[in-house]
């Protein structure tokens, strides 16, 4: 939890007031027993939980049993009649066509089928069943109120896509887009089967799709056949290709056509164009996606098929049309955007103020610092241990508020239950533990009241939500009759306890570091446990056959088997059966916890901060999360490839709609080496949240650890506080027109089908791309540049501010020595800049810069969003949107520039950043300028005019006073 922000050098004793809470375990159960002053090394006068807490039921998961029945084989599918046309679209009713299959629960019967045009770019298809009661509401219908539904106002006569269904062989439907009359989904051939626990439709694909997003999890950015992807929120340190903390059921699907297919000369190479689509499964159900050559099979086990698609036709709109309707991304505070450093293992006050300390002695900038478990007493939300992390001085805090924090929850009926309405009592770091009901009013007005009731004690400046997926470390109500053991040490090893996994070095470690390595133990044996620890086991054998009761459910072990990263679906997490106030069963929306907790604390945080942008972290996100949170990338490790999957896993966060993310830099689990923290601390810069994290008992990796590493950090960290006025101004726009800030290739270079799967550079908006060294070893990097070959686009270096040469093949060989990271200005952009300081703060009061990157066509735009950083609704704004354009004599003998102009349009009246204009930068002037008389608005004016033919590179400076120091104050034109 982290932390304080540093309001200025001055002031770091701002850090002991200013603390972020990991509200990730809930308030402790009351117990007889004193708490004990507890520290991590105090664990061992507790009672361990027993080894077996935290199994369940030894499962194999149904796409990996042979003998598993296939629903479209032996399920008779559904018929539709009663077609009811309305201004919209229709409704029909489906009837099982056939003796009911029961194969993983009970058919149903009846169906009701609705499907509506909305606005232009929308169709929604909803398929529930026709007897929804008050009982089993919750098993099929999600509540507009947990997750909204996309409303959007506007019908038939001009929309995108068209609804086409048949009854032949059974009932099946398409989806067409109606322009180009393709067909973007189509069940049509393939059984609808609907069960109480189980629903499968199956859309036939395209050969080689591109299918990106079906989160969250590790892997590259393309999701290719022979995938499936579980989704079930699931505490698990970022396994690669299973399910872990959040759950986003939505595909961006990107389809490449040939322009002209007759075209098989080798000289003009094929040219192609691409429209994209999205398909969002409105559905919190445990779910999964089978990817399969010629098909994509969606199961989950309950709730209804609510579809929504959107028509796109490019990626830009399909996000932003998503987006409008899930919530757009929250607006961040500007200091948000400066660097975080934490780890788990600061163990004190001073340790931490040592942190910070160290930061101003190696001169690295710094906004906040961050305390993790370590700061709780007894690993309590909303309770400081008073030994190490006093309130104030030392002073102890008084017991008697720790209880008030669990009696007045329990007293308020504000936690889950058991089925017999006993109190629900998991385990999580405090011991046993329990776990609010979000699903209820009151639950809000008592995490509200706690968490404000902690701030009075400790100012925060933001919360980071930790473990909300919810994380239980034991199965079912495991605490029930144990109370009297609080606090108990869960029933694994904490790091650094004897016993525990001994953490791995990156790879090639042991080349770098040889003599370290040696004494480390590196590739010993031992270490094969880290990479085991999250693993499915191997040796599960048994096959739960649960036949499904008819009529009934068994929500603990229900006869389909997702392909769940723990297995049982009660383990590491509260059981299905886990009960909320009314009677909906966790089963329901186990996905939506860790969304409704990041809602709640939003709520909180705006009546403890009336006015202000909350700044949340948090884990377990789900469909709109974005719209109060940011997320980081879990436990992920001190690898190489992990740096690589940061940038995979960012993307899926844009299309998801929460671009505040970042990855634990220089890795969570396993101690990081020079190398990896030098690649990593100059990746991390240009991702919108830059925080350094690290897992208890690794070494130490905060950027001043290693001399190379320092010097990397505050180049890259240059480059971040310069484009810090632009990443402020992509979030303005991700906030208001659901625009991506960090963006793949394909994106932005939609027509270019060989930037489908790249994954290993990326935009940050339009004008940067970042083509980091990802692999140990290496001085050079393979990348590309979109459009270059083609001719279409200009790239300049950022440090040379020269135009890449272009090369002779698209992917080219970079000079990326360590310490170096490739970034690149694309031509037609316009970047308003500011420089380096310790924090945010002191770098909002520098002075402007501009950068003009020419494009092809010589001319650029940009524009720049500023207002107080702070505000949800700031009294005053500004809008400057910038342009230029030159033009060139065509005399090839004495080619000069005949004319340049820039054209700065400002809007709004907020005042505070109307500071000095230094410099314009002009990368990509074809020749020097015909004159060097610069004029703004008509007035000559004395300035400074340099060209430089090397780099075309055109400097004009001293505009301090032409512009009367100020550059935002008045619209203005310079021409020259
Ligand atoms: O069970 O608070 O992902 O960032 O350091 C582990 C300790 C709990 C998991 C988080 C990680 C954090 C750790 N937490």
């Amino acid at each position: 939890m982290a932390a304080s922000r540093i309001a200025g050098w001055a002031q770091q004793v701002m850090l002991l007031t200013s603390l972020l809470a990991n509200t990730s375990d809930f308030a402790a159960v009351d117990t007889a027993k004193p708490m004990a002053p507890t520290s991590l090394t105090t664990f061992q006068a507790q009672v361990t939980v027993a080894p077996t807490a935290d199994i369940g039921a030894n499962l194999i998961a149904n796409i990996d049993d042979p003998n598993a029945t296939d629903a479209q084989s032996v399920c008779p599918g559904y018929l539709a009649t009663q077609v009811d046309f309305n201004n919209c679209g229709f409704t029909a009713q489906l009837s099982l066509l056939g003796e009911a299959c029961n194969v993983y629960g009970t058919d149903i019967q009846d169906l009701v089928l609705t499907v509506e045009h909305q606005a232009k770019t929308g169709l929604h298809v909803n398929i529930q069943p026709a007897h929804v009661t008050s009982e089993n509401r919750s098993w099929y219908i999600l509540e507009e109120g947990w997750v909204p539904a996309p409303q959007q106002e506007g019908c038939l006569d001009e929309a995108d896509l068209m609804f086409s269904w048949t009854n032949t062989p059974s009932f099946g439907f398409n989806v067409t887009r109606k322009s180009s009359q393709e067909v973007i989904f189509s069940t049509d051939g393939s059984k609808l089967i609907y069960e109480n626990q189980f629903i499968e439709f199956v859309t036939s694909t395209n050969d080689d799709y591109n299918l990106y997003g079906l989160g969250e999890v590790i892997h590259g950015i393309r999701l290719q056949p022979g995938l499936t992807r579980t989704i079930y929120a699931a505490d698990a340190g970022d396994p690669v290709d299973a399910n872990i903390y959040g759950s986003h059921p939505f595909y961006l699907e990107t389809r490449y056509y040939d322009v002209d297919p007759d075209n098989s000369s080798n000289e003009t190479p094929a040219k192609h164009m691409s429209t994209s689509h999205g398909v969002y499964l409105r559905n919190a159900h445990a779910q999964e996606v089978l990817m399969h050559e010629t098909n994509v099979t969606w199961r989950t086990l309950g709730g209804d098929i609510d579809l929504y698609f959107f028509s796109g036709p490019t990626q830009p709109e399909v996000t932003s049309q998503y987006l409008h309707q899930i919530g757009l991304p929250v607006m961040q505070q500007y200091w948000t955007l400066g660097f975080h450093q934490c780890r788990w293992g600061y163990e004190n006050w001073s340790m931490t103020e040592e942190v910070v300390d160290n930061f101003g002695k190696f001169e690295i900038p710094l906004e906040t610092i961050w305390n993790d478990i370590d700061y709780m007493k007894g690993y309590r939300d909303f309770e400081n241990d008073p030994v190490r992390f006093p309130y104030d001085k030392g002073k102890e805090f008084s017991t008697v508020c720790t209880r008030m924090v669990f009696t007045d929850g329990n007293d308020t009926g504000s936690f889950m239950l058991n089925p017999d309405g006993t109190l629900y009592i998991g385990e999580v770091w405090p011991g046993f533990t329990v776990f609010p009901d979000f699903l209820k009013d009151s639950t809000s007005k008592w995490w509200l009241k706690t968490t404000s009731d902690w701030y009075k004690k400790i100012q925060f400046d933001g919360l980071w939500i930790d473990m909300n997926e919810v994380s239980s470390f034991c199965v079912g109500s495991c605490g029930s009759n144990n109370l009297s053991q609080n606090p108990v040490h869960p029933a694994f090893k904490l790091p650094g306890e004897p016993g525990a996994v001994v953490y791995e070095f990156p790879e090639g470690f042991n080349i770098t570091n040889a003599t370290e390595a040696a004494s480390a133990g590196y590739g010993s044996s031992t270490q094969a446990a880290a990479a085991s620890k999250t693993a499915v086991s191997s040796s599960a054998t048994k096959y739960l056959t649960a036949k499904p009761t008819p009529g009934e459910r068994d929500i603990n072990h229900p006869p389909y088997v997702i392909n769940h990263v723990h297995g049982d679906l009660a383990v590491h997490t509260t059981s299905p059966n886990a009960t909320h106030h009314g009677g909906i069963k966790e089963y329901d929306v186990h996905n939506l916890y860790g969304h409704m907790l990041l809602q709640n604390t939003y709520k909180a945080m705006t009546a403890i901060m009336p006015g202000k942008r909350p700044f949340i972290i948090g884990r377990s996100t789900f469909v709109g999360s974005g719209n109060y949170s940011g997320h980081w990338g879990g436990d992920n490790y001190s690898k190489f490839a992990y740096m690589f999957f940061s940038i995979p896993q960012a993307l899926s966060f844009s299309l998801f709609g929460i671009p505040m993310f970042g990855v634990d830099t220089c890795g969570f689990s396993g101690n990081a080496d020079e190398e990896l923290c030098n690649r990593w601390m100059q990746l991390s810069a240009f991702f919108p949240f830059y925080r350094n994290h690290n897992v208890v008992g690794a070494l130490s990796q905060e950027p001043y650890v290693w001399e190379s590493v320092i010097e990397a950090t505050k180049a890259a960290m240059n480059i971040r506080f310069q484009l810090l006025p632009y990443m402020y101004t992509l979030f303005y726009y991700a906030h208001v027109r659901g625009d991506t800030v960090m963006r793949a290739l394909a994106w932005e270079f939609p027509n270019d089908p060989s930037l489908a799967n790249a994954d290993r550079q990326f935009f940050l908006g339009s004008a940067i791309l970042v083509t980091p060294v990802l692999t140990q070893g290496q001085a050079t990097v393979d990348g590309v540049f979109p459009g270059l070959v083609e001719g279409t686009d200009v790239y300049y270096d950022w440090y040379n501010q020269s135009a890449v040469n272009v090369p002779s093949k698209k992917n080219t060989t970079i000079d990326a020595p360590l310490g170096h990271i490739p970034v690149y200005i694309r031509g037609g952009n316009i970047l308003a800049t500011q420089q380096m300081r310790m924090t945010t703060r002191d770098a909002r009061k520098t002075d402007w810069s501009m950068i003009v990157a020419m494009g092809k066509d010589e001319r650029a735009n940009g524009t720049l969003y500023l207002d107080d950083g702070v505000s949800i609704e700031p009294e005053s704004t500004k809008l400057v949107t910038m342009s230029a354009q030159t033009a060139a004599s065509k005399n090839a003998e004495r080619k000069r520039v005949t004319h340049l102009r820039i054209d700065v349009f400002v809007d709004g009246d907020f005042t505070d950043l109307d500071l000095p204009l230094g410099n314009v930068t002009i990368l990509g002037v074809a020749a020097p300028p015909d004159g060097t008389q610069v004029k703004i608005d008509d007035w000559n004016v004395t300035s400074c005019v340099e060209y430089c033919a090397e780099r075309r590179m055109l400097v004009i400076s001293d505009l301090k006073e032409a512009l009367n120091g100020t550059a935002w104050k008045k619209s203005w034109s310079l021409t020259l």
